[in-house]
């Protein structure tokens, strides 16, 4: 099946589930699209969409939860995924319940090699100045170095064809880490690389706190490709900002303002300093580390990517959902082209190839 009709297919069957299974009635209302207005995978990314934002406004962990279980329980059991290969215990669960309470957990550095060698591909490869571009005018770069635009991105294939990076992402151990998290087997949403250049007058966009809706549940991993320390452009979160007790904390503490934090959190996209300051007691954990650090992070947490001020930072960033909320083109490469020749082939098996089924297609 072709990952277009894989992602068609995944969507109806879904929501099929959402309209029949006895343990989906609870959230059913928040669902309520004519079934012929749902043609195309769009069209039940919006469904999707207005059903999250109604939770996260409530602040409702149990509509999260009913909905991840009846995500897991449809890929498990409908689509029979198999969850071979993923463990529990030890590091696995460690490591997901500090990600869970804190919004983000340390993972063991890469391999020095590894990194070194991914970093030089890089060094050698074109990209594009600015956010996601499907199509974008590329350049060297050196080019980018003299241009310096606020951050440069790698395209897509050259991400997908970069040494070790998706065997780092589909590590074994930090998929069953990821699965513990979220509550189900993953969909990788996006794989992406890019430089944020120093010497800037003002932070702009994810430079400004801020937090991102990808899914029910979702995190990533945060893989530094240059060392990052305090001038380098640090990653920054609020502990525990993406709490939902935590914020019903903060609502009460505010309840007489007239809906002023409400305001500010869920409707201003970016956020000044000053206000995280005022309505969150912890102060910003900042994320250094020489290059090779390696974070999972879950970006509901307000956070936002500090403006370099003296060294030009290189990151890799891996999102994982719960379900395949892709708002991009979908463009996946085949299995046998270029980009693929030094994938390890362990990906075309199950559940790595349901993992990655946006983007590596198999016959
Ligand atoms: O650059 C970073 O550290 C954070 C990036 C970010 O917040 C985003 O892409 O939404």
């Amino acid at each position: 099946m072709s990952a277009h009709d894989e992602l068609l297919a995944w969507d109806r069957g879904f929501y099929s589930e959402i309209l029949t299974a006895e343990h989906l009635a609870p959230i059913r209302h928040l669902y309520d699209a004519p079934p012929e207005s749902l043609k195309e995978h769009k069209d039940f990314f919006w469904v999707h969409n207005r059903a999250m934002w109604s939770m996260i406004c409530n602040l409702s962990q149990t509509a999260i939860d009913i909905t991840i279980n009846g995500i897991d329980d449809y890929v498990r059991n409908r689509l029979k995924i198999p969850a071979a290969g993923l463990s529990e215990g030890g590091k696995v669960d460690e490591t997901a319940a500090a990600l869970s309470s804190q919004g983000y957990a340390a993972l063991p550095p890469v391999d020095s090699n590894k990194i070194s060698a991914i970093h030089d591909y890089f060094e050698t490869q074109d990209c594009y100045a600015g956010r996601y571009n499907p199509d974008p005018d590329l350049y060297s770069l050196e080019e980018a170095r003299q241009d310096r635009p606020y951050i440069a991105h790698y395209p897509l294939s050259t991400v997908l064809g970069c040494p070790h990076l998706m065997a780092i992402a589909n590590h074994p151990v930090l998929i069953s880490t990821v699965a513990k998290f979220l509550g189900t087997i993953p969909t990788i949403l996006d794989y992406s690389v890019w430089w944020s250049f120093s010497h800037r007058d003002t932070p702009k966009e994810a430079q400004l706190f801020h937090y991102d809706i990808a899914d029910y549940r979702f995190c990533t991993l945060m893989m530094y490709l240059t060392d990052v320390d305090d001038g380098a452009g640090p990653h920054l979160l609020i502990e525990g900002s993406h709490d939902f007790d935590v914020l019903k904390g903060i609502q009460q503490k505010h309840a007489d303002d007239d809906g002023a934090f409400n305001q500010w959190y869920f409707y201003q996209q970016r956020k000044m300093d000053e206000d995280v300051e005022r309505y969150f007691d912890n102060k910003p954990v900042s994320l250094t580390g020489k290059a090779g650090t390696n974070y999972l992070l879950v970006p509901r947490t307000i956070h936002k990517g500090v403006m370099p001020s003296e060294t030009d930072r290189l990151v890799c960033q891996v999102v994982y959902c719960c379900s395949p909320q892709l708002q991009t083109e979908l463009r996946p490469v085949k299995w046998g082209s270029p980009a693929t020749e030094k994938l390890p082939k362990w990906l075309k098996a199950e559940p790595f190839r349901y993992i990655n089924r946006l983007f590596l297609e198999t016959d």
